[in-house]
Parts: structure tokens; sequence; C-alpha cells
């Protein structure tokens, strides 16, 4: 119901649906915050560095930040603006979108799955399909009136940023420049404007609990003037510190299965805080429904048995909704 949605009130006390049990908390006085995930400067003169440099990311953090990436900056500022002011609509204009149908391709929707989930996140979120635009656009909201104009706008650079990159991991892994596109079809591409308001408790809860991400690859717009997501490395929760004009890449479990394991779809998670809302945009690459998907044969043979049995994307999306969030990898049910 509408009414759950958390950007519509002002909160003085976490609500007790809100409160993770003692062991699930997020404990952030233990977050290391100067570490750095890999930085890649997508204009270096040398693209073999680049490639490289791509390649160890997805080994080692399966996270990374890149540079000069071609997505106009004004681009971006613009995005995260029209997002603000989304969620800055009266409740009732919101009430209107609402729903807690994961099938529906449209919706503003609050938490993760809340007809799952027993404990609920610090977040609303809108949730759209960008792919074919003219198909999706038309059942975008209509407000604010720039919306479908600047997200269209910001949809359409970011899926060339993400085919872009696609080349650059098929040549890391040794496969053919367009391995990862043509393996994975006609691309879907979906996208979650993540609203985070103050929280009274940010000790207490989650924006979004640790999950992996059950696309291919993902690139994440974040608010320039707050942090809130932490990735998992080496057992450790490591803070992701906005940069400016950066974007935020990270692999989806679609390709830690065509890598055969090598490249890593990490857990990560969002984090909220009482001084500030936070905001971020996921734009996922997600692969054509009824495509097969599976370790490529290239990286399997002697030594490398395939470590995940081919499905079908629909089957994976399946079984990745019809949990919650805290469990374990959903890879982990597709393992030979
Ligand atoms: O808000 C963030 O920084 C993370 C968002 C995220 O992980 C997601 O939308 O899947």
């Amino acid at each position: 119901m509408a009414d759950q949605l958390i950007s519509t009130a002002v909160h003085e006390e976490l609500p007790e649906n809100y409160v993770r049990p003692e062991a699930q908390r997020p404990r952030l006085h233990e977050v290391v915050s100067d570490a750095q995930i890999p930085v890649v400067d997508l204009a270096d003169p040398d693209p073999a560095a680049v490639v490289a440099s791509i390649g160890e990311a997805c080994t080692t953090h399966g996270f990374f930040q890149v540079l000069n990436h071609g997505v106009p900056v004004e681009l971006m500022v613009a995005m995260l603006a029209v997002a603000y002011e989304f969620f800055r609509l009266p409740a009732e204009e919101k009430a209107k979108l609402y729903s807690d149908d994961p099938g529906k391709k449209m919706r503003l929707s609050t938490s993760f799955n809340v007809r799952k989930e027993t404990v609920h996140n610090w977040r609303d979120y809108l949730r759209l399909h960008c792919y074919p635009l003219e198909q999706y656009v038309p059942d975008w909201p209509a407000n604010p009136p720039s919306f479908r104009e600047i997200v269209s706008a910001y949809c359409r650079e970011v899926r060339a940023l993400g085919f872009r990159l696609y080349e650059a991991i098929s040549a890391s892994l040794g496969l053919e420049d367009d391995y990862v596109k043509r393996t994975l079809g006609e691309q879907e591409q979906h996208m979650a404007v993540n609203f985070y308001p103050r929280c009274p408790a940010p000790e207490l809860t989650y924006g979004l609990p640790a999950h992996t991400d059950p696309n291919a690859l993902t690139i994440l717009l974040m608010d320039q003037q707050v942090a809130g997501l932490q990735v998992l490395n080496d057992g450790r929760w490591i803070a992701v510190n906005p940069r400016p004009n950066a974007l935020v890449i990270n692999i989806g479990d679609q390709l830690q299965a065509l890598s055969n394991g090598r490249y890593k779809s990490v857990w990560h998670r969002a984090v909220v805080n009482s001084d500030r809302p936070r905001m971020s945009v996921a734009s996922f690459l997600c692969p054509c429904n009824d495509v097969r998907i599976g370790p490529a044969a290239k990286l399997v043979g002697e030594g490398a048995p395939a470590v995940y049995r081919d499905y079908t994307y629909a089957e994976y999306y399946g079984k990745f909704w019809s949990r919650n969030l805290d469990q374990e990898h959903c890879l982990e049910l597709f393992r030979t």
C-alpha cells in the first residue's frame, strides 16, 4: 500500500518493522572508510591498459569507478535533480504509481520485496524498464514534466557506455570483443531510482541490505554529496566515496557465470544516515529472457570445469525475486 512509502512523511523514530536483529545490523564503525575501489580512466590513450585494469578490477573487487566515460556530466546532474524532484511530489501523486508487485515494469515501491521480507529497508524506489524506450516511456511518470526527456537521454548514454564496457570485459577475458554483447542477446535495460530519506536510526537498519545484482552489468550514478554504498572485499565492508563525475560499475551475476567464476558479482549494500537524504540511480543491463547463459566455452576445459550449469535468464530472474535478499548468492543455486 502506498502509505508504506517512507518518502511521504517525516519520521522521528525508526518504526519497529525496520529494526534489524542485533546480529544483522550494519556495524557502521567497522566499515573501512579510507579504502578505494579501483578507478579506470576510459580516456587513457593506451586501450590495452584500460582492458587490463578493467580485468583486474573485475577479478579483485567486482566493482570499479569509471572516469571520462562519455556520459555528459550535465546529464548526470539533471538525472539526479529530476529524481529528487520526483520523490518530492505530493503523496497523492506518488500513490498513483505505487505497486509492490515485482512483475510490474513501472512501479514506485519501497524497501526491497515487501511481500517476502519480514524486516523492511529504508528505501523508496522507482523501477523502470528502459529498452526499447519508445515502448516504455509512455508509461513512465509524467511528473515532473521534464522527467521523461531527461531520463530517456540518460538511458541512451548509459546503454552505449555499457556496451563499450562489454567490449573491454570480453577482451579482458580473452574472448572476441563482441562476445558478451552477442551472447546475452537483445539486452533489456532496467533502472532503479533509489531514494533513501534521512533515517532516525541508521545503525539499526539498511537502505538496501547486502545483495548481488542478478543482471549482467550495473552502472550506478551516485549522489555526489552523500556516501552510502559499501562493497564487501576480503571479508570487510568498504565505503565507496563519491568521486566527482565518476560512475560506479559492477559485475552482475550473469557475468560471473559467463566468466566461469573468474569475475565476481560481489555483495554490496546501501546504508543510510541521519543527516541528509541520498539518491542513487542504478542502470541494469539484463540479458534477453530466453537466451541460454553459462560459462563461455573458451573458459572451460582441462583444469577449469564449468562452475555453473546453463540456464535461461528468465529462470534465473524468477529465482532471484522468489527469495529474500539476505539469503545465499543466487548463483549458488546454479552450480554444477
Ligand atoms: O544506492 C546504492 O548505492 C546501491 C544501489 C543498489 O545496489 C541497487 O540498486 O541494486
